[in-house]
């Protein structure tokens, strides 16, 4: 059968992580449920998540703090499928395209999938802007333990970013 390669004919077991944050309404609310979500998914095990940071926001600064967490998955689907799943799930949970990098009831975005390394239209693997963010890779890195392909990455990137005050430990109110 052709495979271009997006196809998730014969796709076997990859760990992927997802970047996840909310800024809008009751922000721990939409985090928890987008992990359920993901985890009724068919072909998605959320296998481990990270504690979640209060962090302030980046790039357009005039907007709520954000809650940002992050997700390790075992998947079975391809990143494109992937992908979509994670903005079937936004789409779901109320997220509208109003203003880029302005307030979002919940972003998703896929950061790692593999050691998968894509350049295309609709997709771009690792995340493009993930090594410049704290509120990514500190919650990451609980994730990425030594063994995995993108420790080093993650660890060199972690330890020249500055502004890793902006980012608190955060618990229920
Ligand atoms: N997401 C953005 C832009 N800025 N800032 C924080 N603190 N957390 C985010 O998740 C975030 C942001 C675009 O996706
Ligand atoms: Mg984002
Ligand atoms: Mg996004």
């Amino acid at each position: 059968m052709f495979n271009d390669g997006r196809s998730d004919a014969a796709v076997s077991a990859h760990a992927a992580y997802v970047g996840m944050g909310s800024n809008v309404g009751d922000r721990a609310y939409y985090l928890n449920e987008a992990v359920k979500r993901l985890a009724d998914s068919s072909g998605i095990q959320v296998v481990q998540a990270s504690a979640i940071y209060e962090t302030a926001p980046v790039g357009y600064t005039e907007q709520g703090p954000f809650l940002n967490m992050a997700v390790r998955l075992v998947v079975e689907v391809d990143p494109w499928s992937l992908l979509q799943r994670l903005l079937d799930i936004e789409r779901e949970l109320g997220r509208t395209r109003d203003l880029r990098w302005g307030p979002r009831t919940l972003d998703l975005d896929l950061l790692l999938y593999g050691e998968r390394e894509i350049q295309s239209e609709d997709l771009e693997l690792p995340h493009p802007r993930m090594w410049e963010r704290g509120f990514v890779l500190v919650p990451l890195s609980e994730l990425v333990g030594q063994g995995d392909p993108w420790f080093e990455s993650i660890h060199q990137h972690l330890g020249k970013l500055e502004g890793k005050d902006g980012i608190k430990r955060w618990t229920i109110e």
